[in-house]
């Protein structure tokens, strides 16, 4: 059977869409109704959980975009993505989406379509370049590309509806027992601070701004001494595998995956195999030689890295 979404009907309703500030503004606000939808099955800050008997089969998980769609275009079609959505797998896109990158806006447009079509099956992740207004990001060029494409005007507009959009995107996926989903990291304070709990440790609860932030920003070090510590980054912290340990004992999920730092070779892991980064994009400024996606298989959770 063909799928209903192809790489060539994809990139077609991209174009058309992206050539008009008018049907851009109106796909974004489409995407704000979808994710307010999809809120009403999540936890009310936006972690969506798959227990046991809702668990699809197999999640292919993206990283990191960042307008790079002849990239995420190729992987979505070398990785079977379509024909696997028709059947019982999930997608996950673990954030930024725009920032860098020629083709900013047509990523965005590209990730609503796919969601619009496969509804639930399709998990978009919010990165720390789609940031609430109290965590900046630099560089943050999408407005910017905006403005230049389509005038101040319309640019500003299109710009307010994309932060809308931004601030529902899901924050972070779980499948119990299994494996979780998000952009940088796990919370290092709630690791330490919630007991079993795995919406405690990763709904972003009463304390949003400081969760959200380490969820959006955190990064994985190897060092045996460091349990946690700042981040170089000026926001978020680097965690060490001690607290991957309690994180996967308190959670019993088995493996932690995450996009959010450029990749030579596309993806990597840290802390024994437990904490996977992908990053499914090429070119400048990272200059990295390949783009990667996981295909993860939930049962037994043995995994095939695809990389181009
Ligand atoms: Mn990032």
């Amino acid at each position: 059977m063909e799928p209903r979404l192809t790489r060539d009907k994809l990139l077609e309703s991209v174009n058309e869409i992206s050539r008009s500030p008018v049907k851009v503004y109106s796909a974004l606000e489409d995407f704000k109704e979808i994710l307010i939808e999809e809120r009403k099955k999540t936890t009310p800050r936006g972690l969506i959980v798959d227990v046991h008997t809702s668990a699809p089969s197999r999640i292919i998980v993206f990283g990191d975009i960042h307008g790079d769609l002849d990239t995420m275009l190729e992987l979505l079609d070398r990785s079977g993505s379509f024909s696997e959505l028709e059947k019982d797998a999930k997608v996950v896109f673990l954030g930024d989406y725009i920032d860098r990158g020629p083709k900013q806006i047509e990523t965005l447009l590209a990730i609503y379509l796919i969601k619009k079509e496969y509804g639930d099956k399709v998990v978009t992740l919010r990165g720390n370049h789609e940031p609430p207004d109290y965590l900046p990001v630099n560089p943050h060029d999408y407005p910017y590309q905006l403005k230049a494409r389509y005038g101040n005007v319309d640019g500003e507009r299109i710009y307010g509806v994309s932060k809308e959009v931004f601030d529902l995107l899901p924050h972070a996926y779980i499948v119990e027992g299994k494996a979780v989903f998000l952009h940088g990291g796990i919370p290092v304070f709630r690791t330490k601070e919630c007991g079993g709990d795995y919406r405690c440790i990763l709904d972003v609860g009463p304390h949003p701004s400081k969760v959200l932030e380490e969820i959006l920003w955190n990064d994985p070090v190897d060092d045996e001494e460091i349990e946690f510590t700042p981040s170089p980054r000026g926001a978020g912290y680097l965690w060490g595998p001690l607290l991957t340990d309690e994180f996967v004992s308190k959670t019993n999920v088995k493996i932690i995956v995450r996009g959010h730092e450029p990749v030579w070779s596309g993806y990597k892991f840290n802390h024994n195999n437990r904490v996977a980064t992908i990053f499914s994009r090429k070119g400048s400024p990272y200059y990295n030689a390949y783009a990667s996606v996981m295909i993860l298989d939930v049962e037994d959770l043995r995994y095939e890295i695809l990389t181009i």
